[in-house]
């Protein structure tokens, strides 16, 4: 049985099979086709060849067999910056299970949300988490999802078998499965979304491998090159732009970091001589005010690439001499489309825009909205399909009809100004999501759980600005009662404690009597924005003159 998905029209896929760009292989040739001997990926003390990751990918599947997974089964898999996330990945391309790969960030609420939408038969997670040092909440979701039966986890387990155990046995079974076709979907990325449900992604061998494929001739990654994974290494931009994947295609080096934090990733640069990595703005905020003092730490790294979200003008022109090297700017979706400034590029182009896309095959319309294409320099929304751009979410059939146009391009809610040359220039969103620097908070999602809260009759979170993170988020909140005696305190526990991923609950939280509408009487987000920035102007004025 095979994933359903919303296919490439077969015109579309002709051209791209005959282009080069669709290869029908699978994902897996990333790591069985690599350079044996060469290091892929190094983590903490430990590191792990190309032929580690094939034999552990293959004995770990091998075991997955024997538990019954099949091809067209899924899997949750959720873990932190460690080489076992891509043993895991490889294992289950081996199989042709297709894994929703959650962020470490996320919570109950998102594992709960993906596993109802995928019926997963196993879950794959690690002891760091606390959801998992006891069986209890896979209990729970398998009580949700009849189809889930086992639990792996990476670390100590005393309720569910260890990966280490796994890797540790020898077996004298076969692998008998092969990989799902390169045109079914090999696993699903997740979307930063503006609705109540966390949507996902899928993704084919086909279009992913091309993505990969493509990105590494653009940022010139060769076996050379050593990757520095600081961002979640699930996330669609470490993973595929060129990212972990992209060093898999070239046999390069990946180090993972736990964190993108200056002083974590300074001394990990310098001790495997990493020569790229790739950050969100605010990391590389830090990574700029720490790199003075930390020159000759940084003398191996030749490129920093930088997306997730908008960089303003002033950091990025800092790069080159504070950081020692080039900068390039990305503007990537999970959906597809990926736009990336060239490394041959003028400085001008590198720090004023955020790319163009990768392929001459993506077609892209900046549209105003009657739909029609805006000419040069003028604002609209980014519209785009393309050889790696999906035609649907998973399961989720009106929202396709709202996000995917007639023609299959993507409405990305992204509003932009494309120049002369095709670059395009991120001015601002016309989606309902709060970009926290680079993590992305879909309002309505918070505003559902806050409104299941006894005393609130209404919510709305919104953006607003934040010198270090670009946005950071703030709930406006209806009381039922006036004598309501809710505090931010109060309702950030109330969050944490329903299982929200901690960088979902709002950074504030502000408490009126009604919420201005617009003249159809929806909330009227563009006044609260304004209300919580002349607000916090007026903090800062007043923390100025005290
Ligand atoms: P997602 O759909 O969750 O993968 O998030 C992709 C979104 O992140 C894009 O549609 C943009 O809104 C935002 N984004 C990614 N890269 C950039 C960038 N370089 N500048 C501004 N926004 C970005
Ligand atoms: O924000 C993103 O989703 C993103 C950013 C840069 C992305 O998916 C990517 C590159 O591939």
């Amino acid at each position: 049985m095979s994933i359903a998905y919303t296919p490439w029209p077969e015109s579309f896929a002709q051209k791209y099979r005959k282009k080069g760009y669709w290869t029908d292989r699978p994902l897996l040739d990333l790591i069985d086709n690599a350079p044996h001997e060469n290091i892929a990926v190094i983590c903490g003390e430990k590191s792990f060849s190309y032929r580690d990751l094939c034999l552990q990918s293959k004995r770990l599947a091998i075991y997955l067999q024997e538990l019954g997974l099949r091809k067209g089964d899924t899997a949750l898999v959720q873990l932190p910056n460690i080489a076992e996330f891509y043993v895991v990945f490889f294992a289950l391309m081996r199989l042709g299970v297709a894994p929703v790969n959650a962020l470490f960030s996320h919570n109950k609420m998102e594992l709960t949300a993906y596993a109802t939408q995928i019926e997963p038969k196993i879950i794959i997670a690690s002891d760091e988490h606390a959801l998992f040092h006891d069986g209890a909440f896979f209990n729970t979701l398998s009580a949700l999802s009849k189809e889930l039966q086992h639990a792996l986890i990476v670390g100590k387990s005393e309720w569910a078998e260890t990966l280490e155990n796994i890797l540790g046995s020898s077996t004298s079974t076969l692998l008998t499965a092969t990989p799902s076709k390169a045109d079914e979907v090999a696993f699903f990325q997740l979307s930063g979304g503006s609705t109540g449900t966390p949507k996902l992604i899928p993704r084919t061998h086909n279009d992913y491998f091309f993505s990969v494929r493509r990105s590494t001739e653009i940022c010139h990654f060769t076996s050379a090159t050593t990757y520095l994974c600081a961002l979640p290494c699930a996330h669609n931009f470490p993973m595929s732009s060129p990212g972990a994947f992209g060093i898999f295609h070239v046999g390069g080096r990946v180090v993972m970091s736990p964190s993108p934090d200056a002083s974590t990733c300074f001394k990990l640069i310098e001790r495997h001589q990493v020569t790229v990595a790739a950050l969100v703005p605010p990391a590389l905020a830090l990574w700029l005010q720490a790199a003075p003092t930390n020159k000759t730490a940084l003398s191996s790294l030749q490129l920093v690439q930088v997306g997730g979200a908008k960089l303003s003008e002033s950091l990025a022109r800092q790069v080159p001499d504070v950081l020692g090297c080039q900068l390039q700017q990305i503007l990537g979706m999970a959906e597809g489309l990926v736009n990336y400034t060239r490394l041959d590029d003028d400085l001008d182009t590198i720090v004023t825009t955020q790319g163009r896309p990768m392929c001459s095959l993506d077609e892209v319309k900046v549209i105003n909205e009657a739909g029609e294409e805006v000419t040069v320099g003028e604002i609209g929304e980014l519209a785009t399909r393309g050889p790696y751009t999906i035609r649907g979410y998973y399961k989720a059939p009106e929202h396709n009809t709202k996000v995917f146009d007639s023609e299959g391009f993507y409405h990305s809610g992204d509003l932009v100004r494309r120049n002369d040359k095709g670059y395009l220039t991120v001015v601002g969103r016309d989606k309902d999501q709060i970009n926290r620097g680079g993590e992305k908070i879909a309002a309505e999602e918070i505003e559902n759980f806050l409104l299941r809260h006894e005393l609130i009759m209404h919510s709305a979170l919104v953006s607003m600005p934040d010198s270090m993170m670009g946005e950071k988020s703030c709930a406006f909140i209806v009381p039922k009662i006036a004598s309501h005696g809710m505090k931010s305190l109060t309702l950030r526990k109330y969050l944490r404690g329903l299982g929200v991923a901690d960088y979902k609950v709002p950074d504030r939280f502000e408490f009126i009597d009604s919420l201005p509408l617009t003249p159809v009487g929806k909330p009227n987000k563009v006044a609260l924005r304004e209300l919580i920035r002349q607000r916090l102007q007026l903090t800062s004025q007043l923390d100025k003159t005290l």
